[in-house]
């Protein structure tokens, strides 16, 4: 049993967009950001730094985006979320996501300067390739979760990211990302600035 704790738009977006990839039954629970809902006691207990995505799989939570998306394509490999039995190709897409959750993540808060500086190290990553690893994967719905953040917080030229850009139209003709925006969106969005 699958219980995904989430905040529409936020990080856990990432997580809600690889299960309907994978097309798994699971259970959704909101949590309210403009309600505190993530300092609650019990969503504590779960996730002692009070954030999401958690996953909570057979009563064992796991927190991360990262370590979530791993599980969940290792776990689901008919997905076709990670390349099968290539063990470089998998260390790619670990390379991905430590750079987008440790040098993308924390950037917007760096401000613009900082912002514009390490998206354009990753549209510079993905110059000549559809996906992040030659072949859709778990590092594609990570990226792609950060960046239609920062599309949608903060204003730049079009044309300052070709490469993202072009990657986030890919991103959202995908069935399970159109879904996951419907269905956050209809919830609604409390993200902070
Ligand atoms: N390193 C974590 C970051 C998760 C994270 O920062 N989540 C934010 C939303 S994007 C959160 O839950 N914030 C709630 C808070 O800080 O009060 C991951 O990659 O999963």
């Amino acid at each position: 049993m699958l219980i995904l704790y989430f905040a529409p738009g936020a990080s856990s977006m990432a997580v809600h967009i690889a299960l309907h990839e994978i097309g798994v039954p699971f259970e959704r629970r909101p949590i309210s950001f403009a309600k505190g809902e993530q300092h609650a006691p019990a969503f504590h207990a779960l996730n002692p730094e009070g954030k999401v995505p958690t996953l909570v799989i057979d009563g064992q939570p796991l927190t991360e985006v990262a370590a979530i998306l791993f599980y969940l394509a290792k776990r689901y490999p008919a997905a076709g979320l990670l390349p099968r039995d290539h063990i470089e190709g998998e260390a790619q897409a670990i390379s991905w996501m430590s750079f987008a959750a440790s040098t993308l993540h924390p950037a917007r808060r760096g401000g613009v300067e900082q912002a514009m500086k390490v998206y354009a190290i990753a549209d510079r990553k993905l110059a000549g390739k559809d996906w992040a690893i030659g072949a859709y994967s778990i590092a594609d719905i990570h990226l792609f979760r950060l960046f239609w953040r920062l599309v949608n917080s903060m204003s730049f030229a079009r044309g300052t990211f070709p490469n993202l850009s072009a990657h986030y139209d890919r991103m959202m003709k995908r069935p399970a990302v159109q879904k996951t925006i419907e269905i956050e969106n209809a919830i609604g969005y409390e993200l902070p600035e």
